[in-house]
């Protein structure tokens, strides 16, 4: 069974219509961090009304939207996020998983136990060993961080899919990886970037290097 595991997408709707028009396969796993980003309606709308096997995990960004506290977000940019998306949304969001199990993949958007913490291609293996442990999967395919990777943790294949609206990568484009029972094709798709002036914030970009080592960072506490 062939699974498009679409993370990170954040609210960017023309790179989520150029996958969703490149995807074949039978299930469309959105691994977490949808709606937060310039176009939050469009991107749940569509994703919502998609026929077929579509499922869902929850990023720790799609949790801030639908929280009462402060998170890590700036609340400026939650709160631009919440004016705009229908109010069946919250329920919604509310409603998803940490995790979603296909076979002998395991979807997570950060770590299997956890929405948000800080892991990278380059975090050592003994970190990762810690965050996977009693996870029974053959691969594990993780986002959060925007940055696609391919690696082994002891018997478990580690994949990032990458990020469909706000990848850290050299070329332009939206990141997403195919999922084939313990295949895995990391795939990119080139779209036609949308007037991002309409976002509140700014849009990040980085190389894949200067990403990782910021998250390094702040992974170590830095
Ligand atoms: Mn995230």
């Amino acid at each position: 069974m062939r699974i498009a595991a679409l993370y990170d997408i954040h609210g960017n709707v023309p790179a989520l219509d150029a996958v969703l028009a490149d995807v074949d396969a039978e299930v469309i796993l959105v691994g977490g961090d949808f709606v937060a980003g310039p176009w939050p309606a469009e991107t749940y709308e569509r994703l919502r009304s998609l026929e077929g096997d579509v499922r869902f995990i929850r990023g720790n960004a799609d949790r801030e939207v639908v929280d009462e506290e402060p998170g890590r977000a700036p609340p400026e940019l939650m709160e631009f996020v919440r004016e705009r998306l229908p109010e069946e949304a919250f329920g919604f969001l509310r409603t998803l998983p940490l995790t979603v199990s296909v076979g002998r993949a395991l979807f997570c958007h950060a770590t299997p136990r956890n929405d948000e913490e800080i892991f990278t291609r380059i975090s050592p293996d003994e970190r990762w060993e810690e965050a996977l442990a009693g996870v029974d999967a053959e691969v594990v395919v993780c986002g959060h961080t925007h940055i696609q990777f391919d690696r082994r943790i002891g018997d478990i294949r580690l994949v990032n899919a990458g990020s469909v609206g706000m990848p850290y990568e050299r070329e332009p484009g939206a990141y997403w990886a195919l999922v084939d029972g313990t295949d895995v094709e990391l795939r990119r798709t080139e779209y036609v970037p949308g007037d991002l002036s309409v976002w509140p914030g700014e849009w990040p970009e980085a190389s894949p290097d200067e990403a990782t080592e910021f998250f390094e960072r702040l992974s170590r506490g830095e």
